[in-house]
């Protein structure tokens, strides 16, 4: 290869890293995608190709070498250019008045008057700190925290962070910069991590915290590459050379203009005040945001007054986390017992001693499973970490092994039901185990009744939990269909149920006869069968016949349906009782308007994606949804290029922002009328 080709290849190889580089800033760090996947998967395959055909170009910032080679034996120990410090807690706001109170005495003993100190608050993730280390603009060092002065080297790990660039942007680098931040794993990647472990029989990964450290100190960078990790940018440590920065706010700007993400909820507060209300608003978001936090972080805005105050063992006097309450906390197992749900799978169920967390009270906690059960080896009598982050279920996510008492029994699963006695089976492999009862057990038969009448079923309004338990115990139902055989004078018969109130009863279970296909068959609680999957199923198949008829192959034909589910579905309607109670509800006077297929045969909005937001005025969101899918259409919760449109009712949320910034067309109320109409609605 003559010396014009070489030049030619390394001026092509810098293009397309340089253009790469641009289009990860804009995915990663901006959240702005800018160019079509496939797009950017063409220009990484030709990159790719080019640096396979010619190795000697190769350069280790190249976006293809991200995922490099394990480091042989332990990861080694490494200082840091400047200390990392640890900020000190406020768990009050009597010790923030405190903190406050310091910061504004020390600036005044030189003699002057100072007001209110303005800050920079932002929110403090729940991760692992990381210390980045560029020369030349170059990434050639990433540490963990580890003392403060020394961490591990984790080089090879960070790289595999798309969000962390591997060179610096813009041409005016420090010659040495150290840069500091938080590692996380963002609650959906940790979930559906999880998800899958469960699902795969893999090992779980205990919290967000838990996780984005464990991934960082991995020798083997595949793994940390396969983990969904983030992070966010806070400060720097040694700097050599870069430009003067008089503030806090400005460092944070200039790292972004370097490629850094910094967290998008930094605010510069003026006062305590002001500290406060921002701690407050962050708390009234904390469950909404993608990823954990576990309180702000405020930090005195000027580097001046910051030198003045200087640090004391080890922590910066000019900056303090405030914490929200924990969502972790140590209790004791007082039993474990037994729950039968709708398909009468077991539950084991921690009770505990109550304990408070997450802003609540939590006296029980869930142990998913039989497999995690035994994982967790969870014991009567042990001392326990118990989570309670957002809205899930509290879980126990790790035992004190150091402080179980002696003469502990490791939990044994029960031969017969605890609520119906009926036998227990749990099949080889599985994880789950089963009450064999059916609808001879009153738990599967109250759970399975509660789903039928629940909002996004059959919506029956009034028949709550209680009412269902009562129903059952008067021996009035014994399977849903019985609903629709109740009469006024025989409620009135119950407990607290007068004529006006067995009369609304009644009328709602009227009215829950119009419904959806996709409803009823979602009410019928076959198992796999969602009401994502449920609307699939009733837009694919039209009817109760050509559904119950379908084989594996044509049920797999449904997006949703792979072929775990086509067998549970195949197996829920071979079952005679199953027949008989869709026999008996569609005889009773359930029914759905037909959608109208186009002339084509095909629902007309086949293949088409849609996401919806905001409120609506003449539906709620769930009946848009399910009113597109029966026409055809997937309704899915995120926009992406493959949104054919988001669909905005009032007040909408961040998905038309989104759409705006990727191109994806926005419709309104009218818009989504048409849309229906066109396809048989009205
Ligand atoms: O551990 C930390 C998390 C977040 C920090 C921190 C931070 O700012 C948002 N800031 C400092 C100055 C330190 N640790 C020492």
């Amino acid at each position: 290869m003559g010396e014009a080709d070489s030049q030619q290849v390394v001026l092509e190889l810098a293009e397309l890293r340089n253009l790469i580089e641009s289009h990860d800033h804009a995915y990663y760090v901006l959240d702005d995608p800018v160019v079509p996947d496939a797009e950017y998967d063409r220009l990484m395959r030709r990159l790719q190709d080019l640096e396979d055909a010619h190795p000697q170009f190769i350069t280790a910032d190249s976006p293809t070498q991200r995922v490099g080679v394990a480091p042989t034996g332990e990861l080694a120990d490494v200082r840091h250019g400047a200390p990392m410090l640890s900020l000190s807690n406020a768990l009050s706001e009597s010790e923030l008045l405190d903190f406050d109170r310091r910061v504004r005495e020390r600036l005044e003993s030189g003699g002057l008057e100072i007001g209110e100190i303005e800050y920079v608050a932002e929110p403090k993730l729940d991760g692992a700190a990381v210390n980045l280390r560029y020369e030349q603009g170059r990434l050639v060092l990433a540490a963990t925290r580890g003392d403060g002065q020394t961490g591990e080297d984790i080089t090879h790990n960070a790289r595999t962070i798309p969000a962390v660039p591997l060179r610096l942007r813009g041409e005016q680098w420090p010659e040495a910069l150290e840069v500091r931040g938080e590692v996380f794993m963002p609650r959906a990647g940790f979930d559906e991590y999880n998800r899958r472990a469960l699902e795969t029989g893999g090992k779980t990964l205990v919290n967000p915290r838990n996780a984005a450290a464990g991934s960082l100190r991995q020798l083997d960078p595949k793994l940390t590459a396969q983990r969904p990790l983030d992070v966010f940018f806070y400060g720097v440590g040694e700097i050599q050379g870069g430009p003067p920065i008089v503030t806090h706010g400005d460092t944070l700007e200039w790292l972004r203009e370097l490629g850094f993400k910094t967290c998008p909820q930094w605010q510069v507060v003026t006062g305590i005040g002001e500290c406060l209300n921002y701690h407050e608003r962050t708390g009234e978001k904390r469950n909404e945001l993608p990823y954990e936090i576990d309180g702000v972080v405020y930090k005195v805005n000027s580097l001046q007054d910051q030198a003045i105050l200087g640090t004391v063992s080890r922590a910066p006097r000019w900056a303090i986390a405030h914490k929200f309450p924990a969502q972790e906390e140590l209790t004791v197992v007082r039993t474990v017992e037994f729950q039968v749900g709708r398909t009468g799978a077991l539950t084991p169920l921690a009770r505990l001693e109550p304990v408070f967390v997450g802003g609540v009270t939590v006296s029980n906690a869930t142990l998913h499973n039989m497999d995690e059960l035994a994982r967790k080896d969870v014991r009567v009598g042990d001392t326990v970490i118990v989570r309670r982050a957002g809205d899930v279920i509290p879980e126990v996510v790790k035992v004190l092994h150091e402080r179980r008492p002696e003469e502990t029994r490791p939990v044994s699963l029960p031969e017969s039901c605890p609520e119906c006695g009926s036998e227990v089976v749990r099949p080889e492999g599985e994880a789950i185990a089963r009450c064999v009862g059916g609808l001879v057990c009153t738990a599967q038969l109250r759970e399975g009744i509660r789903h039928f009448a629940s909002r996004l079923a059959m919506d029956i309004e009034g028949l709550g939990i209680q009412r269902v338990e009562q129903l059952i115990e008067a021996g009035m139902v014994k399977s849903p269909a019985d609903l629709f055989d109740l009469r006024a004078e025989q409620l009135t018969e119950l407990e607290r149920m007068g004529p006006k109130s067995a009369d609304n009863l009644i009328s709602a279970i009227d009215r829950s006869k119009t419904t959806t296909f996709g409803r009823f068959l979602y009410a019928l609680g076959i198992r796999g069968v969602g009401e994502a999957t449920a609307a699939m199923l009733a837009a694919h198949f039209g009817s109760v016949d050509e559904l119950v008829d379908a084989d594996d192959e044509r049920l797999q034909e449904v997006d949703d349906v792979g072929p775990v589910v086509a067998a549970q579905i195949r197996a829920f309607f071979r079952e005679q009782h199953n027949r008989r109670i869709v026999e008996r509800l569609l005889a009773c006077g359930i029914d759905w308007p037909q959608p109208r297929d186009s002339a084509a045969g095909r629902k007309p909005l086949t293949g088409k994606t849609y996401v919806l937001t905001g409120k609506f005025e003449g539906m709620t969101r769930q009946q848009a949804k399910e009113r597109l899918v029966e026409s055809g259409a997937k309704v899915t919760g995120s926009v992406s290029k493959a949104t054919d449109a988001v669909i905005a009712g009032e007040r909408p949320g961040s998905k038309v922002t989104r759409a705006e910034k990727i191109g994806v067309p926005v419709l309104d109320e009218v818009s989504l009328r048409n849309l229906l109409r066109g396809s048989g609605e009205s």
